[in-house]
């Protein structure tokens, strides 16, 4: 007994499983305690005990890559590899209430920023994060010679399969609790919460390698073939170019708002009084063929196509796969014009990478979660509702310096469209029996209501006369799973044809002054950053937009999904069924007749992934000095 346990001692297996369970315990205790993971259910908490398992099996093994004379040493760097990593985050955490990722190393202006400020940063606690390392070597010095991490075949390969089955079962529980959780990438606490915080690395390691090969290849020949495409594109713009120059602009994304609750009565009751008002104002410029054109990355895509008339991408959310690109965005442009720009948002930071895209994007100020008064009593769902999150940003606005670019991001109208406060309940829900159906329109009108109140404020503050708001919104709320409820809710079947078309959000343009009536031209919101910036009067030559000024004169009618699908004042081409359709008949008709359609669409869409991917904009003063001087020489 003695010698099969002494033997077992010197084989260092009791090193091994004593180390594994030491770094186990200290990282679930660091995940747990040192950042702030929002662990909603057992659930999660079960997944967040179980996370770092895996990894931990799969990189202490890699030390039996190592001959024997080396594998203690090996097995001891990666330990404090690993812990190191732990103790990195924690302490960058504690800063910027984010972790690591390596576009962050490599913009490592933010690591001098915490230089100077690390030291104040650290804590008697995470020296405590050392303390395992350090009872670990001193066992390795004790041990000396006689340790040698000589497991055998059979046990490594043991370490390994326990390693990837722990890995699976981890993925399977957090694609459970959050489908689409690796490709959609919303929330880097999300992705720590469910992959653990090595796993983690590892998916950021990966799509950094994916997106800098992308960029490598890229030359400066291919923004031209874009430019050559995009500036065919443009119309002419007419008597709305300038109207309203000068002036500070207000963006208000609408939270998952679709177009057909605009005018629509829930038992003789209307969902959106206010917008009903707005759109019928003589100052407003109501779109009613307006489309969204977002992807997986949802708000984020939206933020994204709204500042930039490029689209998002087709997997992924481009704000956290392309964040580092160099872009031509709305804020920058105005920027160069004396203009201050800013977001404000009720959520953490971090949601959708927005704290470091939206430097990429040049925008001066981020009001996010840390600068509003979030409590539990004033939050519901993802964060601040929107009430106090609109009453909270009056004196914030109001401080900014004029003329400003802004945008507001609403939140409580979203999905699954909660509401804990009998006060925020205005209207009855729906009966489809459907849930998410039937509660959409309660948090829509508490939108609503919240829009009405913003309004008026800014009006109360001084802020409204100088001012063009722009409401949209910023995509679909109801996905076509509930297309029975919904066909109850329109009173019609739907078919591919119905979907797409409900695929429309509001948007209203207003400005005390401006010339308001109905615009039934089809567009999207890839065209917002052209009609902003000729609305203000901006020309904007040799900037790559996808969209045009849905203000122009002999514009196209035209919108592009993300997935294919086109939209036009004559037909509907529903792009995954390859269905194309009469507008005006309702009715199924050849495909051919779409076609035309369906290869714009794939030339665009390809386009402007060529210009993400490729980070092509990095090109832009170059080629346009290029064509100046060809200009200048003709
Ligand atoms: C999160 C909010 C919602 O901050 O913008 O994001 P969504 O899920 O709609 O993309
Ligand atoms: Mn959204």
């Amino acid at each position: 007994m003695n010698e099969r346990f002494n033997k077992m001692f010197r084989s260092g297996l009791f090193f091994f499983v004593a180390a594994v369970l030491l770094l186990w315990a200290k990282t679930y205790l660091t995940l747990k305690y040192s950042f702030s993971l929002d662990i909603e259910n057992t659930m999660q908490e079960i997944i967040l005990i179980l996370t770092p398992l895996g990894s931990i099996l799969f990189f202490l093994g890699l030390s039996f890559l190592f001959s024997k004379k080396r594998r203690v040493k090996a097995f001891l760097t990666l330990y404090f590899i690993m812990s190191f990593v732990l103790f990195a985050n924690a302490v960058y955490y504690r800063f910027f209430s984010d972790f690591i990722t390596i576009p962050v190393l490599m913009q490592y202006k933010n690591f001098l920023e915490l230089g100077g400020s690390a030291k104040e940063l650290m804590g008697f606690t995470d020296l405590l994060l050392w303390v395992d390392f350090i009872a670990l070597v001193v066992w390795a010095k004790i041990q000396k010679n006689h340790l040698v991490l000589a497991l055998k075949k059979r046990t490594v390969t043991a370490i390994f399969a326990t390693a990837l089955l722990s890995m699976t079962i981890n993925l399977s529980l957090a694609e459970a609790e959050r489908p689409e959780l690796l490709t959609r990438t919303f929330d880097r606490a999300m992705l720590v919460k469910l992959l653990g915080i090595y796993n983690f690395h590892v998916y950021d390691g990966v799509m950094t390698a994916k997106t800098q090969t992308h960029r490598a290849f890229a030359e400066s020949s291919e923004l031209s073939e874009v430019q050559h495409y995009t500036n065919a594109e443009k119309g002419k713009s007419d008597k709305y170019f300038g109207a309203a120059e000068g002036k500070n602009v207000v963006l208000v994304s609408m939270e998952s708002l679709q177009n057909f609750v605009i005018d629509y009565k829930l038992n003789g009751q209307e969902v959106t009084p206010f917008l009903n008002d707005l759109v019928k104002d003589e100052n407003s410029l109501y779109f009613s063929n307006f489309y969204h054109n977002t992807g997986q990355g949802k708000t984020s895509d939206s933020e994204f196509i709204v500042d930039n008339s490029l689209y998002g991408l087709p997997r992924g959310a481009v704000f956290t796969t392309n964040s580092g690109n160099e872009y031509n965005a709305t804020p920058e442009i105005l920027g160069e014009k004396g203009y201050t720009s800013a977001v404000f948002h009720g959520n953490n930071d971090s949601f959708w990478n927005r704290d470091v895209m939206y430097k990429s994007l040049g925008y001066d100020h981020f009001f996010s979660e840390k600068d509003y008064n979030v409590t539990p009593e004033n939050s519901v769902n993802y964060g601040l509702k929107d009430i106090p999150f609109f009453e909270q940003s009056i004196p914030k606005i109001k401080n900014l310096e004029e003329p400003y670019y802004t945008r507001f991001i609403t939140l409580t109208h979203h999905y699954p469209f909660v509401l804990n406060d009998k006060e925020d309940i205005m209207i009855e829900p729906a009966n489809t029996g459907d849930g998410t159906v039937d509660r959409y329109f309660q948090t829509a009108r508490y939108m609503d209501e919240a829009l009405k109140q913003f309004f008026q404020d800014m009006k109360e503050a001084g802020e409204y006369k100088d001012t063009i708001f722009v409401f949209y919104g910023d995509h679909y709320g109801i996905s076509t799973n509930h297309n029975k409820a919904m066909s109850k809710i329109m009173g019609e079947e739907i078919r591919p044809f119905e979907e797409k078309q409900l695929q429309q959000v509001p948007l209203i343009i207003h400005a005390p002054g401006l010339d308001g009536k109905e615009m039934k031209t089809v567009g999207s919101q890839i065209d917002l950053k052209p009609t902003i910036l000729h609305l203000l009067g901006v020309e904007t030559p040799n900037d790559v937009q996808f969209g045009t000024d849905l203000l122009a004169e002999d514009r196209k009618d035209i919108a592009i999904f993300r997935d294919g699908s086109v939209i036009t004042d004559e037909y509907v081409y529903a792009g995954k069924e390859n269905i194309c359709y009469d507008k005006q008949t309702e009715k199924e008709i050849k495909t051919s007749v779409c076609k035309p359609l369906k290869e714009k669409a794939q030339k665009e869409l390809s386009l402007s992934d060529k210009v993400v991917y490729g980070d092509l904009l990095r090109f832009l003063d170059e080629n346009a000095k290029a064509i100046e001087q060809q200009s200048a020489e003709k």
